[in-house]
């Protein structure tokens, strides 16, 4: 019953600045002492620094901060990779989404090293499966989800191949309300299970999520969860610069994290996209950790467990 909780500070990778102050507003936030009124026993490693990439040349002009965010990557990469072979949960606090650069594909290598496969959550109003070429940004948080599923194209940022790519199929994205036209196409021809907010509202939220914790239960892989801020609607989480209108509601997210702890699957997470500077008396923050402290077994009653 061990989290550790480690800081990623980076912000280059979103265009704008503000994240870099999102692993302090976790912790102003009560972070910590949420999960240890939980019962648990949480370590806070920090903030990691990132790493000098030199030679991390972009192949096109339009990349923002390649550089920095490649470094960022190598040393969250290393982080993740270590972390998640040791006995307790790792919370990454972000900082942007260029942070899953790394710790997706250190939490994949990980996983590679305990002879599990690795599945994917991605909470998120965009799918950030744009690669070096189909970006229209340049900001390195729309990438992430493509470079762990192994698309080519992006050496210079680890300065070497993926060594352990995420298997498309073993991705589910939910909350999706923006994406890019050539992203769309690398996003249906790579397989990947990804939802919009339409199925959501169909279907209902814990129809969609439910098969998918099948799958991974019965593979008995390891489950890591990517939230962005912006999978929640503007309305309760202001806090993000990418703000998409109809996003998930308070308990559409809550029903997830409960759905999560339930499962018992998960083994890593990642909280990104908070951006400080735009948030409203830190309630975005706040909202954050109530759904940490959700996936971590929070609840109102006591129910019985559903065993997988
Ligand atoms: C857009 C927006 N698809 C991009 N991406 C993200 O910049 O590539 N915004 N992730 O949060
Ligand atoms: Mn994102
Ligand atoms: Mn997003
Ligand atoms: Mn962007």
């Amino acid at each position: 019953n061990r989290i550790v909780l480690l800081g990623a500070p980076v912000e280059e990778g979103s265009g704008r600045r503000g994240c870099r102050m999102g692993p302090d507003a976790y912790r102003t936030a009560g972070l910590l002492e949420d999960l240890s009124g939980l019962g648990f026993e949480v370590e806070d490693l920090g903030n990691a620094t990132c790493e000098p990439a030199p030679d991390a040349v972009a192949p096109n002009s339009r990349l923002v901060e390649l550089e920095r965010v490649a470094g960022w990557t190598r040393a969250l990469h290393g982080w993740a990779r270590d972390l998640g072979q040791r006995d307790a949960f790792p919370i990454y606090l972000g900082g942007d989404h260029s942070l899953s650069l790394g710790t997706v594909t250190g939490q994949a290598a990980a996983a590679e090293a305990l002879g599990r496969p690795l599945f994917v959550l991605w909470l998120d109003a965009h799918s950030d499966f744009n690669t070096f070429e189909t970006t229209e940004t340049g900001h390195l948080h729309g990438v992430p989800l493509a470079f762990a599923c192994g698309l080519p194209g992006f050496d210079a940022l680890l300065g070497r191949p993926v060594p352990s790519v995420v298997d498309p199929a073993n991705v589910c994205i939910l909350g999706l309300r923006s994406v890019d036209k050539a992203e769309r196409v690398l996003l249906r021809r790579s397989g990947t299970e990804a939802h919009d907010m339409r199925a959501i509202d169909e279907a209902g939220i814990a129809r969609l999520l439910e098969p998918f914790l099948e799958t991974v239960a019965g593979s008995g892989g390891l489950l890591h969860v990517s939230l962005d801020v912006d999978f929640l609607d503007p309305g309760i989480a202001p806090a993000v610069g990418t703000t998409v209108p109809g996003g998930a509601t308070f308990r559409e997210a809550h029903l997830v994290m409960e759905m999560l702890h339930d499962s018992r699957l998960v083994s890593s997470l990642d909280l990104v996209e908070l951006n400080p500077f735009l948030d409203d008396r830190g309630q975005t923050a706040r909202l954050m950790v109530d759904l940490t402290a959700s996936l971590f077994g929070r609840q109102v009653l006591d129910r019985p467990t559903r065993g997988h």
